[in-house]
């Protein structure tokens, strides 16, 4: 493995939803940073974290591959990337080390809102626009239907008006943008929030003492929130 490092480094992500709620939870920890110039590293200076800002989708990928030791990722995304992993027998154990509580959403089925939902078997043989093919099917085996997922990167909700989806699975969290688009939320397949996303096991070296105390702070910052 990679060579000894007694300075932990947290994956975030660097612009979105979720990159200043996880600086200032970060921050609220007593972590001070010396940003590099391209802002894509922290020097932690109060304690030895560092931060890599990038983007969310890279953080499991990240972390699975030694580069970062924690992340602070949404729970589709860390699902969605544990399932990809395993369908390529690249099983590797990241596992949820705490739920903070915020980055709320849901991945739901949503139909045209003209359409009556009788249950999943109506999904049978129809396209479903998804970036989440992986968390998608593993719910659709699992109610036993067969469908098309048609896996999108974004603008997942004008698919079916497009004419290249008959109904969508996307993240919701007011439902603004499924209403602007004449589709209605029928099912939820995943509830999701931020998360602090790491490995299955200890971490190595000094690296599992310094991620305890920075839990330790975290656990006492959430709960001053509360
Ligand atoms: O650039 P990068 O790849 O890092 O960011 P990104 O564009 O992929 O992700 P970003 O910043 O949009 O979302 C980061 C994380 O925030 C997601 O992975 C979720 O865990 C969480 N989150 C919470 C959401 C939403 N709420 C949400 N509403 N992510 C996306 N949305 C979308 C939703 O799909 C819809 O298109 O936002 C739009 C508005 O939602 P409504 O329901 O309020 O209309
Ligand atoms: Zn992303």
């Amino acid at each position: 493995p990679a060579q000894p490092r007694e300075r932990l480094r947290v994956a975030i992500q660097k612009s979105g939803r979720l990159g200043d709620p996880a600086r200032e939870l970060l921050a609220s920890c007593g972590l001070t940073w010396r940003e590099s110039r391209d802002r894509l590293f922290c020097y932690g200076e109060s304690l030895p974290v560092d931060l890599l800002l990038v983007r969310d989708d890279d953080i499991p990928g990240l972390i699975a591959d030694g580069v970062c030791d924690l992340g602070i990722v949404g729970r589709n995304v860390l699902v969605e990337h544990g399932l990809a992993r395993e369908a390529q027998g690249r099983g590797v154990e990241l596992t949820e080390w705490r739920q903070l509580g915020w980055g709320t959403c849901r991945l739901d089925i949503a139909i045209d809102e003209e359409q009556e939902w009788t249950g999943p078997e109506q999904l049978a043989g129809l396209r479903i626009a998804t970036s989440y093919p992986h968390t998608l099917g593993r719910w659709l085996a699992e109610q036993g239907v067969q469908a098309e997922p048609v896996v999108l990167n974004g603008s997942v909700e004008i698919a079916p008006r497009l004419g290249q989806a008959d109904v969508v699975c996307d993240l919701v969290s007011t439902g603004g943008t499924l209403r602007a688009n004449q589709l209605t939320p029928v099912t939820t397949i995943l509830h999701s929030e931020a998360v602090i996303a790491g490995p299955g096991h200890q971490l190595d070296d000094g690296r599992q003492e310094i991620a305890d105390l920075l839990l330790r702070r975290l656990d006492g910052a959430v709960q001053l929130k509360e």
